[in-house]
């Protein structure tokens, strides 16, 4: 029996084989692999830099998505169903689109391939949360060798997270609960590795403060650097951040969200409200960020009801004060089953149908909703020339002089150096790029340009 996994990627340009410049290991695929039985044939294609060949015989296609790929992921499910064969993908019958973070466990997957192996394919799996890779399975990163990934390894420390906040899909997916490996696991896994740069991919990697230190001391002897996604209220924290610092930490993705405290407070963003003093716009926080050296990706959900186009201006000042290495300023998205989407809708603010990810006029980085104090051209347009400015070339070369950071060592410098025009370029490549591949120029499109603006109230 052979089993052939897919990427998908959201789009592809016409004119290139060019797609995604932030081309990371698909770890869900290696570990659906790896959970795979032993003599089933297990081949791999990434969507984002190479073609799917069709026509070569397969037995059953595994489809991973996320959201922004779902379109993409249906055009490909259609071309293998067009050829007789069988295709999962974590929504299993397409409709509620929550369900794209569904995690199948260890039993899950193993009924799936051996109901395929018997030509007895149910419609639709059901799998319950859980720990990731439970009884220890390991991903085939055998099936990345040679395909041109970034050269950092993903792992899994945890999944889930103990904060509610209401924009967010994983929380609303786990239930405000964070499942942790067993250490050993995650142990063996690092020393398995001949690379010894690690991306923890956990949705929030400190959001149990005690979990957390417990398995940073014990990562200080395995001498690895590593990277990972956690929430400010680790600045709270000295003993949490001395660990980090002594396991080898380079920095954290972290949710700053938006300067506004109105908008922190709307959005039940707690970890950003767990402060000792008052609010004095993060500085404190940064500041304890860079003492440890820490490279900081900060991410930005913009055009919440308190935001308006000078708020957002003046987030990205915020950034560029602080030298962050990187900056997401990302429209505030409305995911299926979050807080957010339900009020939007329940309020007529949903664009594009309600279902922006499907529709065939959403363009990357467009707003999906009626924001509250500007139009939602205005939205995604200060939003890209916040990104426009950040991306420049001047503003790489402005941010890379900080000596507690960036300037502290060669790696650091190194990472600021080879990542930031690497992210700039997929920034200005990916703007605008219309869902699936069905159609064509995404590129060099105005901004903005879109033919749905009607708000629509979307019923499942
Ligand atoms: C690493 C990462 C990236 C990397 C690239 C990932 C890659 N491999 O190439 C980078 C930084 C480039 C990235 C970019 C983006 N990302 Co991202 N990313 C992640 C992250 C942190 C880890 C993914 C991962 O490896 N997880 C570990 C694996 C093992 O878990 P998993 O993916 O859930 O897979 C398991 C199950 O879902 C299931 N499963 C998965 N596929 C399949 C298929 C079948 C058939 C079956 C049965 C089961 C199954 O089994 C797997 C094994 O247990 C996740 C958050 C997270 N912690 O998962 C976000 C996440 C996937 N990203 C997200 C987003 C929004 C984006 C961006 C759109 C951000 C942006 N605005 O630009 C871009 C778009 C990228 C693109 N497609 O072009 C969202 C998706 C939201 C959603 N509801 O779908 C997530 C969930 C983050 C979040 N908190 O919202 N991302
Ligand atoms: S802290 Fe991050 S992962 Fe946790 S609920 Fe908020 S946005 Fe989601």
């Amino acid at each position: 029996m052979k089993i052939t996994f897919i990427m998908p990627n959201i789009g592809r340009q016409d004119h290139s084989l060019y797609v995604d410049e932030a081309r990371m290991e698909p770890l869900s695929l290696g570990v659906l692999a790896g959970l795979t039985p032993p003599d089933v044939e297990c081949v791999l294609y990434d969507d984002r830099m190479e073609e799917i060949p069709f026509d070569e015989p397969t037995d059953l296609v595994a489809i991973s998505i996320e959201i922004y790929a779902a379109r993409r992921a249906y055009e490909i499910a259609a071309e293998y169903r067009g050829r007789g064969v069988p295709v999962t993908t974590p929504v299993l019958d397409g409709g509620h689109m929550f369900d794209l973070l569904d995690r199948p466990k260890l039993h899950g997957w193993a009924e799936v391939v051996d109901d395929a192996r018997n030509h007895r394919l149910k419609p639709r799996y059901d799998a319950a949360v859980g720990v990731a890779q439970a009884g220890g399975a390991l991903p085939r990163r055998d099936l990345f060798v040679g395909k041109g990934y970034l050269p950092l390894t993903l792992m899994q420390f945890s999944r889930g997270c103990r904060f509610a906040c209401d924009f967010c899909a994983v929380t609303a997916y786990f239930k405000k609960t964070q499942y942790i490996r067993p250490t050993e696991e995650v142990l063996e896994e690092i020393r398995q590795q001949d690379r010894k740069f690690v991306f923890f991919v956990d949705d929030n990697f400190l959001s149990n403060h005690a979990a957390a230190k417990s398995f940073l001391r014990d990562l200080i002897p395995m001498k690895i650097r590593w990277v990972s996604q956690a929430s400010i209220d680790m600045t709270n924290d000295t003993e949490l951040m001395e660990l980090m610092a002594a396991s080898g930490c380079m920095g954290h993705v972290v949710g700053f969200e938006s300067i506004s405290p109105e908008s922190i407070k709307l959005m039940k963003k707690a970890p950003n409200l767990l402060r000792k003093e008052g609010w004095d716009r993060y500085q404190s926080q940064v500041e304890i960020l860079r003492k440890y050296h820490l490279q900081t990706w900060a991410t930005f959900t913009l055009g919440h009801d308190f935001d308006t186009i000078e708020s957002i201006q003046q987030t990205h000042e915020f950034a560029m004060r602080n030298r962050f290495c990187f900056a997401a300023y990302n429209i505030l998205m409305p995911y299926p089953g979050t807080p957010l989407y339900d009020r939007l809708n329940r309020e007529g603010r949903l664009l594009f149908g309600g279902k922006w990810w499907l529709h065939p006029e959403y363009r990357f980085n467009q707003a999906t909703f009626l924001p509250k104090n500007m139009t939602p051209d205005e939205l995604t347009d200060v939003i890209w020339s916040c990104r426009d400015k950040w991306n420049s070339p001047r503003s790489i070369f402005y941010r890379m002089w900080d000596f507690k950071t960036h300037m502290s060592s060669f790696t650091r410098l190194f990472m600021y150096l080879a990542y930031n025009p690497l992210y700039a370029k997929e920034s200005y490549k990916k703007q605008g790029m219309l869902f699936g591949r069905n159609r064509r120029g995404p590129i060099g499109v105005p901004v903005g340009e879109t033919a749905n603006r009607e708000p629509a109230r979307f019923v499942q």
